[in-house]
């Protein structure tokens, strides 16, 4: 297959090869959105534009938790399960701090042992590419790719931090929050406003002599959800028990994503949540359209830190540099 990189390099070809669900191909189209080069990039938005018919048919579920509450054996449990029910399952990731750490939360795979080495799954690290939106934003076209090459159920997973959260939620259907019996956790995650995001709160690791535990948390979290304002008002996000260890529960809770689906089907916010969505995404993508230009246009990029120098100074104000920046940019 031609490279992005050889001259003959065609889109179309790329598309059909990933239509007809080559794995190679797809990896490859992945790796074109990740690139930072701009012929690349004007590759994949075509590619993007010529898939796009194709997309939106997945079940798009986000999976947040802290370190060690069990989203990656999660993931292996629930993509196992969906996997015998004849699904074909894409996990992505947005973990932000992976360019950092040079590791990345979907890299430890023995933890996913199952699902890395089944043929109907697909999995893919977060992108390492600097900023949240940056990151969001290639994950989200990642996503577009895995559904045009037939994979139906999507899972996004992210680190328990607000700001990949909020993105992570902002491009799928389902928003699912992992937490641990006891620990205290309960309140923490109320406090940041995680449940405010959150679609259902599952409970791990309800096995063994952690079952009392879990339960007892499950009861703190739907008293405290009750007092809260729920997203949709055809959605009270319920809350369960599982264990992902022993797959006891799995069964009921993608269930419930299946009941939220009917539910947001039917009442028209699920097709209100993707229009919002894909308004959201268009404004981002300016976003980081426009900031890539103060960063890479040398003639724009010099005059904006000899501005930024005057506003630390203080010969010039914040708001006239922003001012002075926008025509710049027209
Ligand atoms: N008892 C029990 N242990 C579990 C369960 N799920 C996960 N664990 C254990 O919890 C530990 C962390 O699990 P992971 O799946 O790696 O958790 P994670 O959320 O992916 O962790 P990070 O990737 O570090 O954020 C491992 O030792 C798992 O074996 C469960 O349902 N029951
Ligand atoms: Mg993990």
């Amino acid at each position: 297959m031609p490279t992005p990189t050889n001259p003959r390099f065609d889109t179309k070809i790329l598309a059909r090869a990933l239509r007809a669900g080559h794995r190679a191909a797809l990896a490859q189209a992945i790796t074109l959105i990740e690139s930072r080069r701009s012929d690349h990039q004007a590759h994949a938005r075509e590619l993007v534009q010529a898939l796009l018919p194709h997309t939106g048919k997945a079940i798009r579920v986000g999976i947040t938790g802290s370190p060690g509450v069990g989203k990656s054996t999660t993931i292996d449990a629930l993509g196992m399960f969906l996997i015998e029910r004849g699904h074909k399952v894409a996990v992505l990731a947005v973990d932000p701090s992976s360019a950092r750490s040079g590791g990345s939360i979907l890299g430890d795979k023995t933890r996913m042992a199952r699902l890395s080495a089944s043929e109907h799954a697909f999995i893919r690290p977060s992108p390492s590419s600097g900023t949240l939106g940056g990151v969001a934003a290639k994950t989200r076209e990642g996503m577009l790719l895995c559904e045009a090459a037939g994979f139906d159920v999507v899972l996004v997973e992210t680190v328990g931090i607000g700001q990949s959260e909020t993105a992570v939620c902002d491009m799928t259907d389902f928003f699912l929050a992992l937490m641990l019996p006891g620990a205290g956790d309960e309140l923490q995650g109320i406090k940041k406003g995680l449940v405010e995001l959150a679609d259902m709160i599952a409970i791990n690791k309800a096995d063994g002599d952690n079952v009392k535990r879990a339960n007892a948390a499950a009861g703190e979290y739907r008293s405290a959800l009750h007092i809260l304002t729920p997203r949709s008002e055809h959605w009270h996000p319920p809350v369960v028990t599982y264990s992902a260890l022993t797959a006891t529960g799995i069964a009921e809770l993608w269930q419930k994503v299946l009941d939220h689906r009917s539910a947001m089907t039917a009442s028209g916010d699920f097709a209100a949540r993707r229009r919002e969505q894909q308004v959201k995404w268009m404004w981002s993508m300016l976003e980081q359209r426009m900031m890539a230009r103060l960063r890479t246009e040398a003639s724009i990029r010099s005059k904006v830190k000899k501005i930024e120098a005057e506003v630390a100074e203080g010969h010039v104000t914040p708001a006239v540099a922003a001012e002075q920046i926008v025509e710049w940019l027209r």
